[in-house]
């Protein structure tokens, strides 16, 4: 196994990617869907079955762990892919995007973020070093710097105010990384959906010569023809040797675009929390296992799929365990759903491979609007 972080391009078809991510974990296929598992737990999911379903790496909370069990005590439990028993790449979001979603009380500046935890109301205190700190006690593979995700729409002065202190917290988490050669600390780009402070945030961090990008603030309200269009406006000014991450995105479809636009690392709980609330992602669109019209329908949700929960479960049994709020119902979707959301990762990359990347994303896009659900 390889003692750096390294990323290769294997292939690209239009300014769509192929690509491979070696550290001394894992190797982990691009582009890639990363299953979020916030609190040490993908939700409703046996990590064995994860792997088992094509995930190379996982996501973590820095602001979930710092909270409970605590960072200090994940260390003294030996790390946290020992404490979950998932021994592959793990990537920690930062916290400040979750502090803003999650937390009461916060107040931020050039210092960092002070918040309320929402478990207990305790005030807590984080700055770009103290989540590099915890990251790195968590044993994160890749850490990602602290920033500031402003929701659109937003006021320019606004988006330029938090995109030029992300920048400032990018410096300051580069130092707190230090040199680490088998981990990696990721810059995110932010700017909102102004192109010239998407542009000028990736040049800074491109100089800083990260070893990898997450483009943020995208997917935070405004139309998908816009999101797209900020990817299209940054990647050219990000190295087209790193690997791109765009945050916190998405479904399938926006996953199916962004690949087109150059991205190459993904991350959402749409596939496991709209399990939970009876939403089924297959290969004929989505199924929403309430509605009454499945109560009797003996049909698997996928009858050609590979995963158990797809092919062997009727409709009617996943719609009778979900109305009567039964948790295997949740956890056959859960599954169904990230059995899907990787099978459709394993067709985009051997599309890439196969130079045919825009003849399949008209076809799964077909087969979506046939679909009957
Ligand atoms: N920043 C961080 N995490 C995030 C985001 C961001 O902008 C987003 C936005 N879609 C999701 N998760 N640190």
């Amino acid at each position: 196994m390889t003692e750096r972080f390294e990323f290769k391009l294997l292939a690209t078809d239009g300014k769509a990617r192929r690509g491979e991510v070696t550290m001394p974990r894992g190797t982990i296929r691009t582009p890639a869907f990363m299953p979020v598992g916030t609190v040490g737990t993908v939700k409703a999911m046996y990590l064995d079955q994860v792997r088992e379903l094509g995930a190379d790496i996982i996501l973590g909370n820095t602001y979930h762990l710092m909270l409970r069990p605590g960072a200090e005590r994940v260390a003294r439990l030996g790390g946290l892919h020992n404490l979950i028993r998932w021994p592959w790449p793990i990537l920690t979001d930062s916290g400040g995007f979750q502090v803003m979603s999650l937390s009461g009380l916060r107040k931020l500046d050039e210092k960092g973020v002070t918040f309320k935890s929402h478990v207990d109301g305790s005030l807590h205190h984080m700055s770009p070093e103290r989540s590099i700190e915890i990251q790195g006690l968590l044993d994160s593979d890749i850490q990602m710097q602290l920033d500031e995700c402003v929701r659109l729409p937003a006021e320019p002065k606004e988006i330029e105010r938090a995109m030029e202190m992300s920048y400032r917290w990018a410096e300051r988490c580069k130092v707190a990384f230090g040199d680490q050669p088998g981990k990696a600390m990721f810059g995110i780009v932010q700017g909102g959906d102004i192109p010239e402070l998407r542009v000028r945030s990736a040049q800074a961090l491109a100089a800083l010569d990260l070893k990898g990008y997450a483009i943020g603030g995208l997917a935070v309200g405004e139309p998908q023809a816009v999101m797209l269009d900020m990817i299209d406006t940054t990647c050219p000014h990000l190295p087209t040797d790193k690997p791109r991450y765009l945050m916190g995105v998405g479904t399938p479809d926006d996953i199916l675009k962004s690949v087109a636009h150059g991205i190459d690392m993904f991350d959402c709980v749409m596939p496991t929390r709209s399990g939970r609330h009876g939403l089924a992602f297959t290969r004929n669109g989505r199924i929403n296992i309430r509605n009454a019209r499945h109560a009797e329908d003996l049909r698997p949700l996928d009858e050609q799929s590979n995963c158990p929960a797809s092919r062997d479960y009727s409709r009617a049994y996943l719609h009778h365990l979900v109305r009567a709020n039964e948790s295997l119902g949740g956890m056959l979707l859960t599954w169904n759903n990230l059995a899907y959301y990787q099978d459709l990762m394993a067709g985009i990359r051997a599309a890439i491979e196969e130079g045919r990347y825009a003849d399949f994303m008209a076809e799964t896009q077909e087969a979506w609007a046939r679909g009957e659900a």
